[in-house]
């Protein structure tokens, strides 16, 4: 149901026609609040850009953004939406990530599912109202001595990068949202040319239900069995890679269960949509281990665990940023 470039694409051509891309946006509803993420991106923008004006081609020394996409995108089955098809992703990946990231100096456009783990909160519990906070008389709240800490970092870091402008968070919800953000975002970076990377961990319908073919009330059961045809949704990384963002560093993901098909199908991906990287994971051990893929190399990247709450995303960014570095220094030269 999700993950951009599925075995059936081997029978797709090279480059997303041109058409399924348009009637794909152009028969999407209305992004709500468009005005305003563009504004939000322009004032961030605005504020990781250095006074010349352009971002990069400054001898190395460039801010770097990095744009990560994070959690799964729903699929919509009506139109006032009562069902929608979802996915497993949590965004830990993308979210642990983030703070790696702002960590060795990036800027961070977070792109992310509506609910889902969010930046410098791993280590709050569940559901962090009811359990870190109690009543202590009638006026006040105070927070429990056990999640003192973690409550606070989760509050100061996440406000300090928000109030310096180094972290724009911008949530989805379905597919539609995604996909429409994702360009806006990329049009809005692409004055960082190769100082900007994507990160794209969220986990993304292959299928959808086309806006127009969408029933517009909940669907009824009286009538029997659900006889649905969904369509595939095309293959935006193409369209990111060649035309929204073509200077940028492109880092994609891809998810299996099937241990033996995972390094081919990444190879594919890294070829077909000419990504800079692949990161391979399986399902069961994404949080213990992953794979770089590149042209160049298959680098095995692994959480330390000899060292308690140490999370695979710490190895993994130290690799992506020194890969990015090369990436730049070799753009400059
Ligand atoms: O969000 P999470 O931490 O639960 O999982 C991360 C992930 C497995 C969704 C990500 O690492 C990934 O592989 N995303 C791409 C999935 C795909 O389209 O193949």
């Amino acid at each position: 149901m999700f993950d951009m470039d599925a075995v059936d694409d081997a029978n797709q051509s090279q480059e997303t026609p041109k058409n399924d891309v348009m009637s794909f946006f152009e028969s999407a509803p209305l992004l709500k609040d468009a005005a305003e993420i563009e504004k939000s991106l322009t004032e961030f923008v605005d504020r990781n850009t250095s006074s010349s004006g352009k971002c990069y081609f400054m001898n190395g020394k460039a801010n770097r953004v990095v744009c990560i996409t994070s959690g799964g995108t729903t699929v919509p089955l009506e139109k006032q939406c009562v069902r929608y098809i979802d996915n497993f992703a949590s965004g830990h990946r993308g979210a642990a990530s983030t703070e790696y990231f702002l960590k060795v100096g990036y800027s961070v456009v977070f792109l992310y599912r509506r609910g889902s783990c969010q930046p410098f909160c791993s280590n709050l519990p569940e559901d962090p109202l009811l359990e870190c906070f109690s009543v202590a008389d009638d006026s006040s709240i105070e927070v429990d001595a056990l999640h003192a800490e973690t409550v606070k970092r989760a509050i100061t870091e996440n406000r300090a990068a928000v109030a310096e402008g180094i972290l724009l968070k911008l949530p989805f919800t379905t597919i539609f949202e995604y996909l429409q953000i994702l360009q806006l975002i990329s049009v809005s970076l692409r004055d960082f040319g190769p100082s900007a990377i994507f990160f794209l961990a969220a986990a993304v319908s292959d299928f959808y239900v086309p806006w127009e073919s969408m029933a517009l009330h909940k669907i009824q059961s009286a009538s029997g069995p659900l006889d649905m045809r969904l369509a595939q949704v095309p293959k935006m990384l193409s369209v990111l890679r060649n035309e929204w963002a073509p200077m940028a560093f492109h880092i994609s993901f891809k998810l299996e269960t099937d241990t033996d098909i995972l390094l081919a199908k990444a190879d594919m991906a890294l070829k077909k949509y000419k990504m800079h990287m692949v990161i391979a994971n399986e399902l069961l051990t994404r949080k213990e281990q992953v794979i770089v893929v590149t042209e160049q190399e298959k680098v095995t990247v692994c959480r330390d665990s000899t060292r308690a709450g140490a999370e695979v995303e710490c190895p993994l960014v130290e690799l992506v940023v020194d890969r990015h570095s090369a990436y730049i220094k070799n753009f400059d030269a």
